[in-house]
């Protein structure tokens, strides 16, 4: 009898123990954007705002945007607030990397590889980066109070992952935005929905001129 009522007891324990941390059953979401005629958007960022206002700080990870080809590497990132960027160059020229943007005005002069200090972005908004040598190089850092974020790819798609069950805003921004003081919202109830989806309001794509070794489909 002693090795099934232990077994028994094993089994209400474990049940007791699945019950009691399910609210920290990690949760996902599937989000899909689209512009408003319907066609998939890439690099927009979506991100998750917990209504109770509590995120965890920003883990030390690294983060890189790169410049190859006289190009910024990726177009558009995205860090939770704190985080510190390197800026490596990887081409044989100088760049002159800089930001105006009022979430984070920085310079890195002229300069060939790595830079030894990362820049850290300590406020919440948009930072949008150049080259003070090559006009058309242009990319955006999107700083955000929250760790869950995904950039989507060229089908519009993108997952967040790993949040604990409860209530959530999700945002999502894209450089083209035309409302760029107030993303798109919406409140979503983890785990219990699963998928949601954005359509957005996008300005026109421009570009100032091709870089020398764009392949032709990099206009945004
Ligand atoms: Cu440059």
């Amino acid at each position: 009898m002693a090795p099934h009522r232990s077994f028994s007891s094993l089994l209400v324990a474990l049940c007791l123990w699945c019950c009691c941390s399910s609210s920290a059953i990690a949760a996902e979401i599937a989000v899909t954007v689209r512009d408003s005629r319907g066609a998939p958007v890439r690099d927009a960022v979506i991100y998750a705002l917990p209504v109770t206002g509590k995120a965890p700080p920003a883990r030390r990870q690294k983060v890189e945007v790169q410049q190859r080809d006289q190009q910024f590497l990726p177009y558009v990132s995205v860090v939770q607030t704190g985080s510190a960027v390197l800026f490596p160059n990887n081409d044989d020229v100088k760049h002159h990397v800089y930001s105006f943007s009022p979430a984070k005005k920085f310079e890195l002069p002229l300069y060939a590889g790595t830079p030894a200090e990362p820049i850290v972005f300590d406020k919440p908004g948009v930072v949008t980066l150049g080259c003070n040598i090559h006009d058309w190089m242009i990319a955006y850092v999107l700083v955000v109070p929250t760790p869950w974020f995904a950039v989507t790819g060229a089908d519009g798609a993108a997952q967040l992952r790993n949040l604990p069950a409860g209530a959530y805003d999700i945002e999502a921004w894209q450089p083209r935005l035309r409302n760029q003081a107030q993303p798109p919202r919406q409140r979503v109830n983890l785990p219990a929905q699963s998928s949601t989806a954005f359509q957005l309001d996008l300005k026109p794509e421009v570009r100032l001129r091709r870089s020398p070794t764009d392949s032709g489909d990099g206009y945004r």
